[in-house]
């Protein structure tokens, strides 16, 4: 009998991932409201071929649950500290739970005062950044937040890492068509796809990341054994990922990337920081004519002769996977079936 390659490919329907993802999580100690969240985001980032945040974190959310080092117990406490600023103290647990107990009180706060924050720290957030601003361009607003991580990025002029990966995320309504969004790491590349070059041995483009000598290198095992990351744009990526520890963790009362221990918790891969989302009502704005300016922007953005928009690629993958089933290799689909039963 020939051995089936690791890379075989099958599908599964999105509603069947999230059901498993969801099993894996529960049998892993989170409450079911956790459950719920964490599986819906990581199902929909593979479902949007966001490779790195989808399936291939389940094993790093599973030993970081068993480390004991996140509480897949905790319930949120929001605290409605003004008129435009919500404050939530994730206990310990993930960000997504903190961010879904408070949503309708940020969305109403927007919507009244026309902008609004939200504060999240002593919070957890191991997955993409745009799941958590993406809906609300789907309800008319405009969003952006970002996130810290941990270290393992040299801040632009310096010797040693600091920063996090630091991802910035952004939405905004644009008419007749999927909202704009992006999301991106102010390193030069995240943290989850230098680990995916180095399982497919395969080496990285230049400017990248450093050795644990400080060298330049393309191999990903360097980087990440003892080596770190650079931050994308030299000083420019490294002032914007500067900005993300300040709002995601000075503002809310998180941590800085550099300021958690987690060496008590071996398997601990969820980095223990904050995250900050600023959600704006663009109906306040002159006009009340965003989605329309929007519009007349990326038409003008086409016009001169740009092909693909940011987003628009994981909107491809969404279709062919709400078509034909979300995309795994036949391996992971196993590990993920046995994880659920272990
Ligand atoms: P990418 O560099 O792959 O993409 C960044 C953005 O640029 C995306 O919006 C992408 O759109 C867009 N884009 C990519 N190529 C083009 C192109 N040729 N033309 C126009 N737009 C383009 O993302 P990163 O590697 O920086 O980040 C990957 C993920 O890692 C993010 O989801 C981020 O949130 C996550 N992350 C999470 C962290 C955490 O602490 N939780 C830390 C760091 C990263 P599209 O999506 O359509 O490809
Ligand atoms: O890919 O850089 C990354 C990352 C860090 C935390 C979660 N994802």
């Amino acid at each position: 009998m020939s051995a089936r390659p690791d890379t075989a490919v099958t599908q599964i329907a999105f509603a069947d991932l999230q059901a498993l993802l969801h099993r894996i999580f529960v049998h892993n100690g989170t409450r079911d409201a956790v459950a719920a969240s964490l599986a819906y985001n990581c199902a929909s980032a593979q479902r949007d071929g966001a490779h790195s945040h989808g399936v291939f974190r389940i094993p790093g959310y599973v030993s970081t649950l068993a480390s004991g080092w996140v509480d897949g117990q905790a319930v949120p406490v929001v605290d409605d500290v003004a008129s435009g600023f919500v404050r939530v103290d994730a206990g310990g647990g993930f960000a997504q739970p903190a961010l879904a107990a408070a949503r309708e009180l940020l969305v109403k706060k927007a919507r009244s005062a026309g902008i609004a924050v939200l504060a999240i720290h002593n919070s957890h957030h191991f997955a993409a950044l745009w799941p958590d601003v993406e809906p609300f361009a789907e309800e008319g607003l405009v969003a952006l937040s970002v996130v810290n991580s941990m270290t393992c990025v040299v801040p632009h002029g310096a010797r040693q890492p600091l920063f996090g990966t630091n991802p910035i995320a952004f939405a905004a309504p644009c008419a007749e068509s999927d909202p704009i969004v992006f999301d991106m790491a102010t390193s030069a590349m995240a943290h989850g796809d230098v680990q995916i070059a180095a399982r497919k041995g395969e080496m990285l483009p230049d400017g990248i990341g450093v050795d644990s000598e400080g060298q330049p290198t393309r191999d990903p095992r360097k980087i990440l054994d003892g080596g770190a990351l650079l931050p994308f744009g030299g000083h420019k990526g490294s002032a914007l990922s500067m900005m993300v520890e300040l709002l995601a963790a000075a503002l809310t009362g998180g941590n800085f990337s550099f300021e958690f221990d987690w060496s008590q918790h071996p398997g601990a891969k969820t980095p223990w920081t904050g995250q900050l989302i600023i959600v704006i009502d663009p109906a306040k704005a002159e006009g009340n004519h965003f989605a329309e300016r929007s519009r007349q922007l990326v038409e003008q953005m086409h016009a001169v002769g740009l092909s693909r928009m940011p987003g628009e690629r994981r909107f491809r993958e969404r279709e062919v996977s709400d078509q034909e089933g979300v995309s795994l290799t036949v391996q992971e689909l196993e590990q993920l079936q046995a994880m659920a039963q272990a």
